[in-house]
C-alpha cells in the first residue's frame, strides 16, 4: 500500500489505544504490578506518541542519489527488510511493544511478536486493535509463549529476516548465536544495565537525590536504564546519603490500584528472590544498610525501598543487575576516578550527571561509555531521540530516527548512461 495510507492506519491506531487507554493501563497493572498512575500517564502516554511518531515517518523514509563516478546514475531505495521477529520483556510490557513495531511498520515490515510468558494480556488486546484499525490480515502476529519454545522458534527461524530482541544479556547471546546458526538474520539487542550517575557537590542536592532516587526506584527498579550506582562527590556525601534514606523510607509500596501507591510488587517470584538474594550479598559483603533489605509484608512479592551506602566497586550490588528497588551509593573524589570507576562495568546503557558546571558535565558526557547521557535530568524519556547500549548492553538504537536504519535494507541501484552528464 502507499506508505502515507500506512501512516493513516498507523494513526488510527493510535485513536483506538487513547479510546481504550484505561483498560489497557488496568492490564498493565493486573499483568505487571505497577501503579495505575505510571501505567496510565508515563506508560500509554508514551505508547500513543511513539505510533504517531512513527506514523509521520512512513512516506518521510527515502533513499539518496549519490554523485558516484563514470557515467552512471546511482541511486539508493530504503526498502523493509522482511518478517522482524521481535521478543520483548515484561518491565513495560505495552511501551516494549511499540518501541518495536513503531519503527518496523513504518518502514513497511511485517512483524511476529511475542510478549514475556508474564505479561502477555497487553499484547493479545492490541492484536485486536490492529484488527479493528484495518491492518491487512498478516502484518501483524502476536504469538505469545515461553522463551526456550516460542522466542527461539524465532530466533532460529530461516524465514524471518531480523529479530530485535530486548531483555536479559544472556539470552541476548541465545538469539545472536541462534541467528548466526540460521540464516544470519539482522539482530538489535536492547539488554541489561549497571548505569552510573555521577553528583558533583556543586549540585542542587536536593534536586539531585530526588532525581537519583526515582532514576532507581521507578517502576520497581525494573528498568533496564536504572540508575543503579550513585556515584557521589566525598565533601557531600554523608548528606547526600542521609537524604537518600529519608526519600526511600517515604515511598509508598501497595497495590498499584491505590492513589498514592509509588512502588507495587515486583513482577513474579524469580524477580523477587533474586533481588532479596542480592541483597544478602551487599549485607554480607559489607555495604552499609540505610534502610529497608526485606520483603514487605508477608503477602506478595513487594520489597522494602531499599538503600546502601559505603558500597564498593567489587561488591556483587555494585557488578550485576539487580532490577528491584535496591540504590547503592558509593564515594568518589575526583572527577577522573569517577570516569574511571563509572566505565569499568561490562554494560554501556546510560548513564547521569548532577552538576552545574558546563566543563565537568562535558568531560563526563564526552567519557563515558554509554548510549545516552542525561545531564541534570534522568532518562526523560526522549521519543524523538535515539536508545541503546554500549558495550554489552546490546547493539543497535531503538525511537528517533535512528531505529528506522534498523528496519530497512539499502538497495544501490546503478543505471550505465550513454555519457556523463
Ligand atoms: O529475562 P529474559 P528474564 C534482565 C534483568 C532480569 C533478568 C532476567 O536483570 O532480572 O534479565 O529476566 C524471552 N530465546 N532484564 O528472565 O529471559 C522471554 O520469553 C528467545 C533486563 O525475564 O531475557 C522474554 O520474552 N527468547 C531487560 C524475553 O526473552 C527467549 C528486561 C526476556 O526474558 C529465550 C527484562 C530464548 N532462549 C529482563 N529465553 C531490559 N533490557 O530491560 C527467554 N526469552
Amino acid at each position: 500500500m502507499d506508505a502515507s495510507q500506512r501512516g493513516r492506519l498507523m494513526h488510527k491506531l493510535a485513536d483506538l489505544i487513547e479510546r481504550d487507554r484505561v483498560y489497557l493501563a488496568s492490564l498493565e497493572v493486573v499483568d505487571n504490578g505497577k501503579p495505575f498512575a505510571d501505567a496510565y500517564d508515563a506508560d500509554l502516554g508514551e505508547v500513543i506518541n511513539v505510533i504517531r511518531y512513527y506514523a509521520g515517518w512512513c512516506d518521510k523514509i527515502c533513499g539518496k542519489t549519490i554523485p558516484a563516478d563514470g557515467p552512471m546514475f546511482c541511486y539508493t531505495r530504503h526498502e523493509p527488510v522482511g518478517v522482524c521477529g521481535q521478543i520483548i520483556p515484561w518491565n513495560y510490557p505495552l511501551s516494549m511493544f511499540t518501541w518495536k513495531i513503531g519503527p518496523a511498520l513504518a518502514c513497511g515490515n511485517t512483524i511476529v511478536m511475542k510478549p514475556a510468558e508474564q505479561t502477555p494480556l497487553s499484547a493479545l488486546y492490541m492484536g485486536k486493535l490492529f484488527i479493528e484499525a484495518g491492518f491487512p490480515p498478516g502484518v501483524m502476529n502476536v504469538v505469545p509463549g515461553y522463551g526456550p519454545t516460542a522466542g527461539a522458534a524465532i530466533a532460529e527461524h530461516m524465514d524471518v529476516d531480523k529479530v530485535a530482541f530486548t531483555g536479559s544479556t544472556e539470552v541476548g547471546r541465545i538469539v545472536q548465536q541462534a541467528a548466526g546458526k540460521s540464516n544470519l538474520k539482522r539482530v538489535t539487542l536492547e539488554l541489561g544495565g549497571k548505569s552510573p550517575v555521577i553528583v558533583f557537590a556543586d549540585s542542587d542536592i536536593d534536586f539531585a537525590v530526588d532525581n537519583c532516587h526515582h532514576a532507581l526506584f521507578w517502576n520497581m527498579g525494573q528498568n533496564c536504564c536504572a540508575g543503579s550506582r550513585t556515584f557521589v562527590e566525598e565533601s557531600i556525601y554523608d548528606e547526600f546519603v542521609k537524604r537518600s534514606i529519608e526519600r526511600a523510607k517515604n515511598r509508598k509500596v501497595g497495590d498499584g490500584f491505590q492513589s498514592g501507591v509509588e512502588q507495587g510488587p515486583q513482577v513474579n517470584q524469580e524477580q523477587f528472590e533474586k533481588i532479596l538474594g542480592l541483597i544478602e550479598s551487599g549485607k554480607q559483603e559489607g555495604a552499609k544498610l540505610g534502610c529497608g533489605g526485606n520483603r514487605k509484608g508477608e503477602k506478595g512479592y513487594f520489597v522494602e525501598p531499599t538503600v546502601f551506602y559505603d558500597v564498593k566497586d567489587e561488591m556483587k550490588i555494585a557488578q550485576e543487575e539487580i532490577f528491584g528497588p535496591v540504590q547503592s551509593i558509593i564515594k568518589f573524589k575526583s572527577i577522573e576516578e569517577a570516569i574511571d570507576r563509572a566505565n569499568n562495568t561490562t554494560y554501556g546503557l546510560a548513564a547521569g550527571v548532577f552538576t552545574k558546571d558546563i566543563d565537568k558535565a562535558l568531560t563526563i558526557a564526552n567519557s563515558v561509555q554509554a548510549g545516552s547521557v542525561w545531564v541534570n535530568c534522568y532518562d526523560p524519556g526522549l521519543i524523538q531521540a535515539p536508545f541503546g547500549g554500549f558495550k554489552m548492553s546490546g547493539n543497535g538504537r531503538e525511537l528517533g530516527e535512528y531505529a528506522l536504519h534498523e528496519y530497512t535494507e539499502v538497495k544501490t541501484v546503478t543505471i550505465k548512461l550513454p555519457q556523463k552528464a
